[in-house]
């Protein structure tokens, strides 16, 4: 029997100039672009990062024709030998039927693991990681390592358990994930005390902005496991605003691209990155640009990191 397909609407322009394909026909070992514009928005907020995947394809047409070229952030082209890069299109988003956008979301992620692709996601708002870390969890054992200002992990917000503030929370409770990492909390977010608490109580390793300040990346990179994949569930705000000011609440103090180039080059020398998701962009939030370019540099680190660990 095979699979119902998975309905998604193919991207124009697609990201990197790459192929379309279909999630159900996506070939093995291939990064499998995604874009995913919102699951779960609270009742009084919005779908603020819905225009984030078509921003970034857009923005990376000026790379498109350099994909063979020599990427001194990956040491080589960003696609080995024999790396294959396809954009799968958006998944629809309902807002009147978030349940649905999630059971949408997990089952984008069953077919494209099950068929063995690394999937790359453009997010989209952070709840749509929930359902998609699910669909990893349920397959094996995983790292996640998160990067974001603020550390996710409220029980319920609004009495919403699936929203962008509960995101590590849920993972935590997943049996699938090992570990969590979490690099570049800073300033104030939604967490209160008893959040940061209990975090530290089920075992997140939290690697706030002052440890690397004074350390550098290496505490994160050494807290990640040899060996176990990793997802990297990236929050673009976990950039300082000065690097990426496209966000929805600008905290000072972050991370340069510099610094996530070490971090995520670090981890990938440990353990094979499996899955890589951007979100939190918010394309209405930049200025000239600077944003955009940026989330596009990091979804090409994530694109050529994706394609050395399915070669892993
Ligand atoms: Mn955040």
């Amino acid at each position: 029997m095979s699979p119902d397909p998975i309905s998604s609407r193919a991207a124009d322009p697609r990201f990197l100039g790459c192929e379309h394909s279909a999630p159900e026909a996506v070939p093995h070992g291939a990064v499998a672009v995604i874009g995913i514009p919102a699951a779960t928005p609270y009742a009084s907020g919005r779908a603020h990062s819905e225009t984030a995947p078509a921003a970034i394809r857009s923005a990376s047409a000026t790379q498109a024709n350099k994909l063979t070229h020599y990427d001194f952030d990956l040491g080589g082209p960003l696609l080995p030998d024999g790396g294959r890069l396809f954009d799968c299109g958006d998944l629809a988003f309902d807002a009147g039927d978030l349940p649905g956008n999630r059971a949408r979301i997990a089952a984008a992620y069953r077919m494209l693991l099950a068929r063995g692709a690394a999937p790359l996601l453009l997010g989209g708002d952070d709840s749509v990681q929930i359902p998609a870390l699910a669909a990893f969890a349920e397959r094996g054992e995983i790292t996640i390592l998160q990067v974001d200002a603020h550390i996710d992990w409220r029980e319920e917000v609004e009495g919403e358990r699936f929203g962008l503030s509960s995101t590590m929370r849920r993972a935590s409770e997943l049996d699938g994930v090992r570990t969590i990492v979490q690099v570049g909390a800073r300033g104030t977010g939604s967490a209160r005390p008893s959040d940061v608490a209990e975090a530290r109580a089920a075992g997140a390793q939290l690697i706030d902005m002052s440890i690397l300040r004074a350390r550098g990346m290496a505490p994160a990179i050494e807290a990640v496991p040899p060996g176990r994949p990793v997802v990297v569930c990236f929050d673009v705000d976990g950039f300082d605003p000065s690097v990426v000011p496209a966000v929805l609440g600008r905290t000072p103090g972050g991370l340069t691209y510099g610094d996530v180039v070490t971090l995520l080059n670090g981890v990938a020398g440990r353990a094979p990155i499996i899955g890589f998701n951007i979100v939190e962009f918010v394309p209405e939030a930049d200025i000239d640009g600077l944003g955009a370019r940026t989330v596009c540099r990091l979804a090409m680190l994530g694109a050529g990191l994706l394609a050395r660990g399915a070669a892993c």
